[in-house]
């Protein structure tokens, strides 16, 4: 990883770096970026923080303002040049949820499992519960001493990947939590852990108690109505804590698609193979075991025939009959 990490800061200098994690950035993407950040500031390269779509939840605004989070404006990561060095951050180039920006995209710091064929130059990939905690390795294996701000975000980042290190946990984040939680400022995480939901969220946890449908297991909830991916993984979680829901699969309309949010608390169903093998055909997604998301496309949705929701539902009844292990 060390190597690896000075083989970056060989491939950024001289050249404009921007770190750029998933479109509409949760916790583990946008702690990572910024601890990035500063680790890269250290050793004398001044990076940026880019993404696309906005920043609409409240614990997201939250962090941006505690950590001073200021991300590159729009119209300036469409002036990059050809040869500025882009860093991805908690996702892979060709997923869904990762707009094309101008630059090469050389590195790859990432989590999730790996799907894409693009051929990065540096990758630092491991399959644990958050990208946080990579990241902290990092700080780690080049001995270098996590500032406390730094570490409370990454703290959290952690935190709401393995849904409190419940879910798709692993021995690295927890022994990456333990070190965090030596540094972190324990207000501000508990700030950030109670101040999750705004008003304006409630309209779609309104849709999900008034529409969830439950199929063999499956909870499906239609929110009819755009809202941020973040907002969906939480109604998401929010129906996967009823017990005759033991998968989740919600959804939104998005620019006449739809995103999708799926959870599985059943240990021989994979989320991500799930949603994939769902919505083959007429979108893309994939994930982890426990969490993964998807979309389908504008222009496939008139395969889904008079009655969207029927179709939907059925793609994923027979798909968890496959995957189920
Ligand atoms: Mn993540």
């Amino acid at each position: 990883m060390k190597e690896r990490f000075e083989e970056l800061l060989r491939i950024a200098q001289g050249h404009t770096v921007c770190i750029q994690p998933h479109d509409y950035p949760d916790p583990d993407a946008l702690a990572s970026a910024f601890a990035l950040q500063e680790l890269l500031r250290r050793r004398g390269i001044e990076a940026g923080i880019g993404y696309f779509g906005t920043v609409d939840k409240v614990n997201i605004r939250l962090m941006m303002d505690e950590f001073e989070i200021i991300p590159i404006p729009a119209d300036k990561m469409a002036e990059f040049e050809e040869d500025a060095v882009v860093i991805n951050v908690d996702v892979q180039k060709n997923n869904s949820n990762l707009t094309d920006m101008r630059g090469e995209e050389l590195v790859c710091i990432d989590h999730h499992p790996w799907v894409t064929d693009v051929k990065y130059d540096i990758v630092i990939h491991e399959l644990v519960g958050a990208c946080a905690t990579i990241v902290t390795e990092l700080y780690a294996e080049l001995g270098e001493e996590i500032p406390r701000n730094v570490a409370t975000a990454l703290l959290y980042g952690i935190k709401m990947d393995t849904r409190n290190l419940c879910s798709g946990v692993t021995d690295k984040d927890l022994a990456a939590f333990s070190m965090l939680h030596r540094i972190a400022d324990h207000d501000i995480i508990r700030r950030l852990d109670n101040n999750s939901l705004q008003i304006s969220d409630l309209r779609a946890y309104g849709a999900a108690i008034q529409n969830i449908v439950v199929y063999g297991g499956i909870g499906f909830v239609h929110i009819p109505f755009d809202c941020p991916d973040g907002l969906i993984a939480s109604v998401s979680n929010f129906i996967l804590a009823l017990d005759a829901v033991t998968v989740a699969v919600v959804y939104a309309d998005r620019n006449g698609g739809m995103k999708f949010s799926v959870r599985s608390e059943i240990s021989g169903v994979n989320a991500g193979h799930l949603v994939n093998l769902a919505l083959r055909g007429v979108g893309n997604g994939g994930g982890h075991m426990t969490m993964a998301g998807g979309l389908l496309y504008k222009e496939r949705t008139y395969e889904l025939g008079a009655d969207p929701d029927t179709a939907i539902r059925k793609r994923f009844v027979d798909a968890l009959a496959h995957v189920r292990e």
